[in-house]
């Protein structure tokens, strides 16, 4: 069993329900256990003028191979009315693998550490609820190094999820 840590965003079709309902899927995933969900997290889209996003990051165990996990994790996606119209484009569910294990990924359809990973707050402090403090990706980078270089501004923490 491998530790996979996804990160799950929405900023249309209320949010925190499209939240909850990802992680409902992950929990039904086959050869997979859904080990932890970190807190509810807003911020504003990274693009100006799209409504704010909420963020969360999900803790995996599983045995499905990386391409397998992320072709569930579009069908997901789908299921929960996402229409990619343009890239980088408001959306009801966005799941990324963030970390697979200790895996490096680079295939033309994943890369994992995800590549944004380091500038994203929304994603590194979620992130942080689940790893152990001492986590060090497949890559060599420390991910308390990457929080110490990251700020939290702009994220407003939700009491419930
Ligand atoms: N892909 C490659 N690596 C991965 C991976 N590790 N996990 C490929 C998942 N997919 C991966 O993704 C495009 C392609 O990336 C996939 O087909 C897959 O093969 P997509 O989800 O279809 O497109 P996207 O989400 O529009 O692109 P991307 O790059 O995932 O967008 P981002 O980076 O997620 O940006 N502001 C806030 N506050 N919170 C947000 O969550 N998100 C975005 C979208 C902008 N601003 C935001 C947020
Ligand atoms: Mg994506």
């Amino acid at each position: 069993m491998e530790r996979i840590y996804i990160g799950m965003g929405s900023n249309l079709a209320d949010p925190a329900e499209q939240l909850r309902s990802a992680v409902n899927a992950l929990a039904q995933l086959p050869q997979t256990e859904l080990v932890g969900v970190s807190a509810f997290y807003q911020s504003d889209s990274l693009l100006p003028g799209q409504p704010r996003y909420t963020n969360a990051v999900a803790a995996l165990h599983s045995t499905l191979a990386p391409l397998d996990l992320l072709d569930a994790l579009q069908a997901i996606e789908n299921e929960q009315g996402r229409e990619r119209l343009e890239r980088w484009g408001p959306r009801t569910l966005d799941l990324d693998i963030v970390l697979f294990g200790d895996r490096l990924i680079d295939e033309p359809r994943l890369k994992v550490p995800h590549y944004h990973l380091q500038e994203r707050a929304f994603v590194l402090y979620p992130l942080a609820e689940l790893a152990p403090a001492d986590l060090r990706l497949a890559d060599g980078r420390m991910l308390s190094d990457l929080l110490a270089a990251c700020p939290f501004v702009g994220l407003e923490r939700l009491s419930q999820n």
